[in-house]
């Protein structure tokens, strides 16, 4: 016996049946843990809250026959796979069964540091390629793996050939994120993929109407896929090659979803009835002489449970080497289960007593229910041969990335932060160490981004040349397999989803990238559930979002992001960076890829952080440390760089670059004022510096001691003000102000906060200092306008600012 393929063809072999015979009995083994393991998280388990623990045994058993046939049978050690978010337990019950899991996490499901509701890359100890849980962005992902592989290939050799693989709901074809990634020339021709789609006609509410699925096959079809169908399993398609078996097709072809589905669970003889309701008579007279207990047998005989149909469908696919390939495989939700079918399943628990008569059923008791197959058995040889078979081999040490502390930009004029950070990546590109690992990404926005300069210097990437027709002097859109940017079609979901999985080569393609994306600032938001899809999977990158704010001024409302920053600065495993001036930006990215090449030679990197015993981990202060992802929020206004230079001689580079990593530095001095003069610190952030500095020129010459503090990164401070409070509720002693925040702001006075982002980003500064704080920034839409009328029209002009300090000292 072989712990492989079970061929091809309908008539097998008496071994390739015999094989299918021991992958029946696993997969039973493989329904029952699943469903068990569900059960004990909701009964087993006393949560002291009355909260229902939940889980989804119907989903789950709906994918149990295709997981096992993907697992002990058709997959590689170096094959990738998506599992759909409520087709956990099905996961962590093969790995039980292939000896990578421990059975104490067999009752943990749902519980603290336990085995996630679903598939956790970052959190299961049973390490997922891929964490699923929104739905269609764990589907998409392995395909922007595929295509983060097909360039690692091509610049630095190929590795061993690993298929990228999803395993998808039917209702998740709903979400448009599949739509984009499916569409996108980047993700073309991508051999290694294929998705499997779950077609249990269920999603969470209801039995699906309608046919969708021609639909569905003809727009992948048009995308350039190949596509695959599972539909019916051996017995069906043996009843269909004998005489009148093309009508009973026909009729089961053309019976709508709840017609067909609504057959589940009914006792045979009422199947039968409700079966040939409506049909032609010949498909009556064809199922007249078939007993009532085989018709039901029959009519719900679904390729998604027949293991040889699905490995003939998976070998199908695997054949095409050119094109991603998709197969809709036919299931029913609940399979082998009392509720199979049952529309109403999608949360749907089994009873204590039906679990006790599964269990009976399959031969188990109390005692032996989460055993492992007797290593005797066939069924024991095959999942240990399995295991050798999957088990990878440990990661290579990646080669050390060394990122410089600055590339040196010049800044001698007016300069944008958007334009210094086209600038600093063309330097980049120029330095062997670390150009070979850059590689960029937009949503059709490169050049308006800034990237053109790099774009010109390392080409576009295109896995075969391509000739260009142009001839731009400006511009040169050169596209070919050595390129370094990748360009995407308007879709910020792709260019999370991308980034996502070019953040995660160092793992899924033992290969470490520094990978950057740019983006229209206010449409990070437009691609947000995909960014933080890609960070919670321990993806590494930075982003720009470019321009942002509304000194964006002529673009108006629609293009002036206001509430980006404060998402940057509340998301876990992102570094938020919003710097005003060129070689603090400079410092900054140079910083960021320093880290993220740090990370991705770091072995272990992506060690789950949940102990093998099943106790919870220790609870992590939150965010003390920088990790995956870090979001520069860039403008395209140029604002004058002497300030800057004046801080750099007062304080000197290596002082003033450890105050602007650590997130603030004092911009401007309150200058020599008389003791008694009041004292206020102005507090600003990005692009409106300028006006900040006005007012507290202004306020100086009225005998007011104004000092500047440019906050560079109000998330490290943030998070370190959290740190030292955070530290003082665990203790129970008094928290002190963090070393970043008293060496930026000295002494204690009244402060103003300025910022082109929502006034909230900054407005708990005050609190963190133990002063009284006024807040300014942009709290309404933005419109079109000059810098200036817009500034004014948020308070964000040097006469606001001014009134705001006087307004702050009145709260003292
Ligand atoms: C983005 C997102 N929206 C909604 C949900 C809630 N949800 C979870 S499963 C589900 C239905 C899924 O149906 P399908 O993909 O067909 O899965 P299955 O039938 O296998 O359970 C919904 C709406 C979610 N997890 N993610
Ligand atoms: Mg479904």
């Amino acid at each position: 016996m072989t712990a492989t393929s079970t061929g091809t063809s309908a008539g097998r072999s008496a071994a390739a049946q015999a094989d299918l015979a021991v992958l029946q009995q696993i997969q039973q083994r493989v329904l029952w843990l699943a469903t068990r393991i569900v059960d004990a998280a909701n009964h087993d388990r006393d949560t002291g809250d009355g909260v229902k623990v939940g889980g989804h045994q119907a989903s789950s058993a709906s994918l149990v026959s295709a997981m096992t046939a993907l697992y002990f049978s058709f997959l590689d050690a170096p094959d990738k796979v998506s599992v759909k978010p409520h087709a956990s337990p099905v996961y962590h019950a093969i790995q039980y069964l292939l000896g990578n899991l421990d059975r104490g996490y067999l009752t943990t499901l749902r519980a603290f540091g336990g085995l996630q509701a679903y598939p956790s890359r970052t959190k299961d100890p049973d390490g997922p390629d891929f964490s699923t849980g929104s739905v269609g962005l764990g589907a998409a992902a392995p395909l922007f793996a595929a295509a983060a592989r097909r360039y690692v290939d091509a610049h630095f050799g190929p590795r061993p050939r690993s298929r990228f693989i999803a395993l998808i709901g039917d209702a998740e074809l709903d979400e448009g994120n599949i739509w984009e990634a499916v569409a996108d020339p980047a993700t073309d021709g991508l051999g290694s993929v294929m998705w499997i789609v779950d077609v249990n006609r269920q999603s969470l509410d209801r039995v699906v109407p309608g046919v969708r699925i021609a639909q569905w096959e003809q727009q992948f079809t048009a995308a350039g896929w190949h596509v695959v169908e599972a539909k019916y399993g051996h017995r069906l398609a043996a009843a269909f090659g004998r005489p009148g078996g093309g009508q009973l097709r026909d009729w089961i072809d053309a019976m709508p979803n709840e017609h067909y589905q609504s057959l589940f669970g009914l006792p045979p003889a009422e199947l039968r009835a409700r079966f040939l309701d409506g049909a032609p008579v010949e498909v009556s007279q064809f199922c007249a002489d078939i007993p009532d207990g085989e018709l039901a047998t029959l009519v719900t005989d679904l390729a998604g449970h027949d293991l040889g149909s699905l490995l003939d469908s998976f070998a199908q696919c695997d054949a095409d080497k050119d094109r991603p390939s998709v197969v809709f495989v036919y299931t029913v939700k609940g399979w082998g289960l009392p509720i199979a079918g049952n529309p109403r399943n999608h949360s749907a628990l089994l009873s204590a007593g039906q679990i006790d008569e599964m269990r009976t059923r399959l031969g188990l008791t109390r005692e032996t229910e989460w055993d492992r197959f007797d290593p005797m058995t066939p069924a024991g040889q095959w999942t240990a041969a399995r295991r050798e078979q999957l088990a990878r081999p440990p990661r290579a040490a990646a080669p050390a990335v060394t990122v410089p502390d600055a590339t040196g930009i010049r800044a001698s004029r007016a300069l944008a932060t958007q334009e210094a950070f086209g600038r600093i990546l063309v330097d980049l590109s120029r330095r062997d160490a670390v150009a070979p690992y850059l590689v960029t990404a937009a949503p059709d926005v490169a050049t308006s981004t800034n990237l053109a300069g790099f774009i010109n210097r390392v080409r576009v990437f295109s896995p075969a040349a391509r000739r260009s027709w142009t001839e731009d002097p400006v511009l040169k859109w050169a596209e070919g397999p050595e390129g370094q940017h990748i360009e995407l079609g308007i879709s910020e979901m792709n260019l999370f989803l991308l980034l996502g999985q070019l953040g995660l080569t160092w793992d899924l393609s033992d290969q470490p990238l520094l990978p950057v994306g740019t983006v229209y600032d206010p449409f990070v938001l437009r691609g947000l559930d995909a960014f933080i899809y890609s960070v919670y999977s321990g993806a590494r990158f930075i982003v720009a979002g470019t321009p942002s704010g509304v000194t964006l001024a002529p673009e108006g409302g629609a293009h002036q992001s206001t509430i980006t920053a404060s998402v940057g600065l509340e998301l876990p495993g992102v570094t938020f960076i919003e710097p005003a001036y060129a070689v603090a930006l400079d410092w900054l990215m140079c910083g960021a890829l320093q880290a993220i090449a740090a990370a991705g030679a770091a072995p272990g990197a992506a060690a789950p952080t949940a102990p093998p015993d099943g106790a919870p981990p220790g609870a992590v202060p939150p965010g003390t440390v920088d990790s995956g992802a870090f979001y520069f929020r860039l403008s395209t206004r140029g604002i004058d760089q002497a300030p800057f230079a004046a801080a750099r001689e007062r304080l000197g580079d290596a002082v003033l670059r450890r105050q602007v990593l650590a997130g603030a530095y004092r911009l401007a001095e309150a200058g020599d004022l008389a003791e008694t003069a009041p004292r206020v610190h102005l507090a600003g952030c990005g692009a409106v510096l300028p006006e900040v500095l006005a007012a507290a020129a202004e306020l100086r010459e009225e005998g007011i001691a104004a000092s500047v503090v440019d906050v560079t990164s109000a998330d490290r401070l943030y998070r370190a003000w959290q740190r030292t409070l955070r530290q003082g509720v665990r203790t129970a002693t008094a928290p002190s102000i963090p070393g970043a925040l008293r060496t930026a702001f000295g002494d204690r006075a009244p402060i103003v906060t300025v910022h082109d982002a929502a006034s909230h980003t900054l407005s708990w500064l005050g609190s963190a200092l133990g002063v009284p704080a006024v807040s300014l920034g942009v709290d309404s839409f933005g419109q079109s306008g000059a810098v200036a009328d817009l500034y004014r029209a948020h308070d964000l002009d040097s006469g606001s600012i001014i009134n705001a300090a006087l307004a702050a000292l009145s709260l003292r």
